[in-house]
Formats: C-alpha cells, sequence, structure tokens
C-alpha cells in the first residue's frame, strides 16, 4: 500500500525533474524553446525506395526486387506495427486519396472548354460515395438543361465528369480533349455537345443517352484514386446506352495520364475504339465477338 507521504514525495521528484527540463509544476514551458519547421519532406522519393528493414541478409537482392514494384514492400516493422517513416508515407499518400476524391472541379478548366455543368441525383460528395446509383441518374434539374442546350442524335456524345477523382480530370482533359474533337472531326463524325457532370459514375452513359440519343457516348470520368496516385482518368465508352445496358456493353480506355496511358495516345486511341464501334454498330463484348468473328 503506497502511502500519501509516498506520493508527495514522487510528485516532488517529477516537478523538480520538470523544473530541471524547463517546464513548471503547472505543465506551461519557462523557456519557450525554438521548434525548428524545417522538417525533411518524406514523401520524397528518396523515403519511398528505401529500405526499412533491419538486419537484411541480402541487401542487393531486396533492392533489386523493391525496383520491381511501386507497392510498399521492404518497410520493415518494429513489432506488430509498422516503423514510423512507412507509416508517416501512408498517411500523407491516403491524404492524397481523400483530397483527390473531394475535390470540386477547377471552374476555369470547365470554362477553357466551355463545358456547362450539370449534377446527378446525389445532392453532395458524402451521398455519392455511399449511394453509387444517384450518380446514375441525372437530376431533374439537369435532364432539362440536356433537353435545352445539347444537340440531340450526334454521331458521338463525350461528356466529363468527376468520378471518383476531380484532378484527374484537371490532369487530362486540356491534353486528351482536343485530340478527340479533331479526331471526331477528321473522320466527318458529328460530336454532340460536350458538358460536365458533376458526381457522375460509368452507368450515367444510359441516362444520358436518353436525353441524346447519340450512336456512341463517351465519358470522361476520374478513376478511383491509388494511394498517392489521383491523377488517373477512364474514358468509358458504348453503342447506342440503353436503359438496360450493363458494363458489358461497354469498353473502357483506363490509366490515362502522364506515367500511365499518355493523355494524348489515349485520345487517338478513344477515336479508333468509336470507329470500330460505329462500323459495327455494337460496344463491350458484342463488338469483341464480332471481331473475333471477322477475323477468322
Ligand atoms: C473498382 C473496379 C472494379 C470493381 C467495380 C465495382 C464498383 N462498383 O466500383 C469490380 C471489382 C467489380 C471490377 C470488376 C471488373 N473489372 Co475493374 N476496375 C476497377 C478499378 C480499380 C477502378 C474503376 C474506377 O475507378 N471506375 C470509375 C468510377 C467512377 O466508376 P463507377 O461508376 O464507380 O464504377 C463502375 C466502373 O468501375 C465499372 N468497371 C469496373 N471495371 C470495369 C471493367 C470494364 C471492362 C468495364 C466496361 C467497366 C468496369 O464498374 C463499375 C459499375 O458500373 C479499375 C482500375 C482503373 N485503373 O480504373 C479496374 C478496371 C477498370 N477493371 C478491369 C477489369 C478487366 C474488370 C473485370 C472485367 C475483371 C474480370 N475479369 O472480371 C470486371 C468487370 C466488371 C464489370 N463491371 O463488368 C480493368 C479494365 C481493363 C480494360 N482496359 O478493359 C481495369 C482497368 C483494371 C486493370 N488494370 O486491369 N472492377
Amino acid at each position: 500500500m503506497i502511502t500519501q507521504q509516498q506520493i508527495e514525495s514522487i510528485i516532488d521528484a517529477v516537478v523538480a525533474e520538470l523544473k530541471r527540463q524547463g517546464i513548471d509544476g503547472r505543465g506551461v514551458q519557462l523557456n519557450t524553446p525554438t521548434i525548428n519547421l524545417d522538417l525533411p519532406d518524406i514523401t520524397a522519393s528518396e523515403y519511398r525506395t528505401r529500405s526499412y528493414v533491419e538486419n537484411v541478409r541480402k541487401p542487393d537482392v531486396l533492392r533489386a526486387l523493391m525496383q520491381t514494384t511501386p507497392a510498399r514492400i521492404g518497410i520493415g516493422h518494429a513489432g506488430p506495427r509498422y516503423r514510423n517513416i512507412p507509416q508517416f508515407i501512408f498517411w500523407a499518400d491516403h491524404a492524397v486519396t481523400q483530397d483527390a476524391l473531394f475535390k470540386e472541379i477547377d471552374p476555369t478548366l470547365l470554362q477553357q472548354f466551355n463545358l456547362f455543368e450539370v449534377q446527378t441525383q446525389a445532392s453532395n460528395r458524402q451521398e455519392y460515395l455511399l449511394r453509387p446509383d444517384l450518380g446514375r441518374k441525372l437530376s431533374d434539374a439537369a435532364r432539362k438543361t440536356l433537353q435545352e442546350k445539347c444537340i440531340k442524335q450526334p454521331d458521338v456524345q463525350v461528356y466529363v465528369s468527376d468520378g471518383l477523382s476531380a484532378a484527374a480530370i484537371e490532369h487530362n482533359l486540356r491534353d486528351i480533349f482536343p485530340v478527340i474533337q479533331q479526331g471526331l472531326a477528321q473522320a466527318g463524325l458529328k460530336m454532340g455537345t460536350p458538358f460536365y457532370v458533376k458526381y457522375g459514375r460509368v452507368g450515367l452513359l444510359n441516362d444520358v443517352n436518353s436525353v441524346v440519343d447519340a450512336k456512341v457516348v463517351v465519358t470522361l470520368i476520374g478513376e478511383r484514386p491509388g494511394l498517392g496516385r489521383a491523377e488517373a482518368m477512364s474514358a468509358y465508352m458504348g453503342y447506342k446506352p440503353q436503359p438496360d445496358s450493363t458494363d458489358a456493353d461497354r469498353d473502357v480506355v483506363c490509366n490515362i495520364f502522364n506515367g500511365g496511358t499518355n493523355p494524348l495516345e489515349a485520345g487517338a486511341y478513344v477515336v479508333e475504339y468509336i470507329k470500330r464501334m460505329l462500323k459495327h454498330q455494337a460496344s463491350g463484348i458484342k463488338l469483341k465477338l464480332m471481331e473475333q468473328e471477322q477475323n477468322k
């Protein structure tokens, strides 16, 4: 049993130690120390490529293995948990993902391409994330706006959507959009009125086409961001999307960014895809089967 006197002597000893370190009995710093905020950037490549495993038997082999993949290997452990630096890098990368999910598109980009904005039935980002079904339907206001502003029955309707990363649109639209526009013009194809949809999902292709009635509909949409990678965009497309069309009726050109599928090349590839769809009057699995049949 510890006595009152012993408790007081422990407290006295702790207070004496704090005073020695420059902190008074109420926890207030007596001599304000200088805080150095000039911390190293732990997201820099030197921290990412370094091995955090202790006592590696064959460091060269581990280094070579680490160079083969961006996956988080060689990060070591401190008991059951991650070591500090890999943990901090993970949190920093996760922050990039969160930022991408919640980022709003830069309005000047929409102006640059004359994209007017409409919204799906998701009323905010939280609802969009929890209810994918709402991201596949135009709001009543959006439907009315598209009725008023869009030309009907174009050969190709292209529209842009934030999807899961508005950052992806900001990174790639300036490169890919003109290539698609020029490619379609050169092929003599009539392009619909382009626009921007906030909170869109891939399946929105169907609802959009119930208004514009295009032969091919393409959405340039932000992909689900990976850890630390938010700039990848996809082009999902389908031939005459109907209310009951599924992903089996669609095609995708994915991973579009400088470092993945180059956006300029992706634009040309999308145009080629569209031509194939128009030629076979099909997309998705049907298109593949028809092309296979033709090549027999
Ligand atoms: C999430 C995801 C899935 C999820 C989708 C679930 C969901 N509700 O989100 C699941 C696990 C079901 C999935 C399945 C498949 N997927 Co997937 N998927 C992805 C991933 C990681 C992200 C997609 C994304 O961000 N979409 C954008 C958001 C906004 O769309 P969304 O409306 O929320 O979700 C729709 C799309 O994701 C779509 N979708 C997902 N995968 C695929 C694949 C194809 C070919 C199509 C047309 C549509 C499609 O399905 C969702 C519902 O409509 C991508 C990787 C990438 N780099 O993009 C691969 C990716 C798109 N998938 C791919 C593939 C191959 C498939 C499968 C065909 C695998 C298989 N053999 O079964 C199936 C097809 C399923 C389908 N929908 O018909 C490939 C496509 C390659 C290509 N160029 O054709 C990718 C690029 C991965 C890769 N690098 O290989 N996928």
